[in-house]
């Protein structure tokens, strides 16, 4: 997530109080117009025009109940079903089939989809350059109680539509920032009632929740790692009820992402002590989880940099090594971001290998960047060989399970209606979905995995057994070159690997 989606959160910036301003006279003309147009109709034809089935968003005081909306959010969607590859309609899977099974398990099980709240209801497209871009039809342009309420029902209806199941969320996108700690608890509280109510009707879960620590200015030197104690104890307690509501919400992981857990500049920080802070942070988080019996996956989310310039928790070797380093292995996985994969410079399939490899893969950020662009652009993912690449991982580590693929994914700033939100999950889905019938294909057929075992092949021997039990020394490995001569070696077969991930796209 770029912090620029978050501009208006908390009412903080001049900025955002302008384009509330602009937004909320834009509206204004907008329903002028809308009047001028209704009354032209009725004196026109006569006849008396019924009224609106949705409350217009400018007139939340006059509208029935306490969050002023009624009726359908998203009036001309229906529920997304599975059509199959042929069809033609864009509000339809092709490929995500829920409730079919591939390799023993339902499509549902291995891809635990879940909806970024952050992204979808409250991305507006602002961008460093420009002012936001969407405007809602149940957005009023505040962050009022009221409103986050009217967006939690939208949350809910959205995510029954698209047959989702999760949902994930930081404090802060859902209920309005106060002036005390208390009043923000207070906020989140009442936003957090609704929201289980709400869940419960549908039977839906949260994914994991988060605490947002990089949007106010008292976390400009971060969070756990700021210089100042008291920003230290303030991102504690932020930490501590943001457990409390998604351990409420039966939520299956909470999620470490250290947006502002890093360093501008080496000549003014002391990392090692910064890095020490954070090991104790996250070391009072596991006592508290213990404490207050949340028994879902604490999970860390790596990311090289932005909005700092560097991230300690730069990618997933970095943050295994650290989690290692201050005992922590056993309490935390990993929660991998296919655009931060790409901005540490590895593709997002190592990253997974290597979090896998490690015991560690916990959860899926599911999106991606853009080749020619150099930040994390958050786009949803369609590339079906990435997609495919990034399902082997999943396969081989048996699921996700407490994790899922969350879409950390917003849309682009031009992309500007409702139906939008439906169609860029839908293709996130589907991408996600052809990427695992592909894998399954590739596993199934069994000349890839044939392809890797052969080129290993001269350890399945006696002396590979030695080497690899830990069992054979220099002197033992130097008499056998004596005895071998030059070594004879073999093919890597790239090209062939290749033509085989090719033919099951
Ligand atoms: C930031 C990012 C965040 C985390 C949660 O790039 O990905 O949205 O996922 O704080
Ligand atoms: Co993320």
């Amino acid at each position: 997530m770029q912090v620029e989606g978050n501009w208006c959160v908390g009412g903080m910036e001049g900025e955002c109080r302008e384009m509330r301003a602009e937004w909320v006279l834009k509206l204004m003309m907008k329903s002028g117009k809308t009047l001028l147009l209704l009354l032209c109709l009725k004196l026109l034809c006569c006849a008396v025009i019924a009224a609106p089935q949705t409350c217009p968003a400018n007139n939340v005081d006059n509208c029935g109940d306490s969050d002023g909306w009624e009726g359908e959010f998203f009036p001309g969607i229906p529920k997304i079903k599975y059509e199959g590859p042929s069809t033609k309609n864009p509000l339809s899977f092709k490929w995500y089939n829920a409730e079919e099974e591939i390799l023993g398990k339902k499509m549902k099980d291995w891809l635990r989809f879940s909806v970024a709240f952050w992204h979808t209801f409250r991305g507006t497209g602002a961008d460093p350059f420009g002012a936001p871009t969407k405007y809602w039809p149940w957005e009023d342009g505040t962050n009022s109680l009221n409103m986050a309420k009217r967006r939690m029902r939208a949350n809910f209806e959205f995510i029954s539509k698209l047959g989702v199941y999760f949902w994930c969320f930081h404090d802060r996108d859902i209920a309005p920032d106060g002036k005390t700690l208390e009043e923000s608890n207070a906020n989140l509280d009442e936003v957090v009632a609704l929201a289980k109510e709400l869940q419960t009707q549908a039977k839906k879960r949260v994914l994991w929740g988060t605490a947002q620590l990089f949007v106010h200015p008292r976390y400009m030197h971060g969070a756990a790692t700021s210089s100042e104690l008291e920003v230290y104890a303030y991102a504690a307690a932020q930490v501590k009820k943001a457990m409390e509501v998604t351990h409420y919400l039966g939520g299956e992981n909470y999620v470490f992402w250290g947006g502002r857990e890093g360093y501008q500049s080496l000549l003014n920080t002391d990392m090692e002590r910064e890095l020490n802070h954070l090991a104790r942070f996250l070391e009072a988080a596991v006592a508290y989880k213990k404490k207050i019996g949340f028994n879902g996956t604490l999970l860390i989310e790596p990311k090289p940099q932005e909005p700092t310039k560097h991230q300690y928790d730069w990618d997933a070797a970095t943050s295994a090594n650290f989690l290692r380093k201050y005992g922590l292995t056993g309490e935390f996985k990993l929660n991998i971001e296919c655009n931060h994969a790409t901005l540490s410079g590895h593709s997002c399939h190592h990253e997974l290998e290597t979090a896998r490899i490690n015991g560690l893969l916990g959860n899926i950020d599911a999106n991606t960047g853009d080749p020619q662009v150099g930040w994390d652009t958050d786009q949803f993912l369609v590339d079906i060989q990435e997609a495919t690449l990034i399902m082997l991982s999943v396969v081989r580590n048996g699921g996700l399970a407490p994790g899922g693929f969350n879409f950390d994914a917003k849309l682009r700033r031009e992309s500007i209606d409702v139906e939008d939100l439906f169609i860029a999950h839908i293709v996130g889905m589907d991408t996600l979905a052809r990427g695992l019938r592909n894998a399954a294909k590739l596993i199934e057929n069994g000349s890839l995995a044939e392809l890797v075992r052969k080129r290993y092949q001269s350890f399945d021997t006696e002396i590979g057994a030695q080497i690899e039990a830990g069992k054979a020394d220099f002197e033992m490995l130097e008499k056998k070159v004596k005895e071998w001569g030059e070594p004879k070696v073999a093919s890597a077969k790239q090209e062939l690997a290749e033509m085989i991930l090719q033919s099951v796209l």
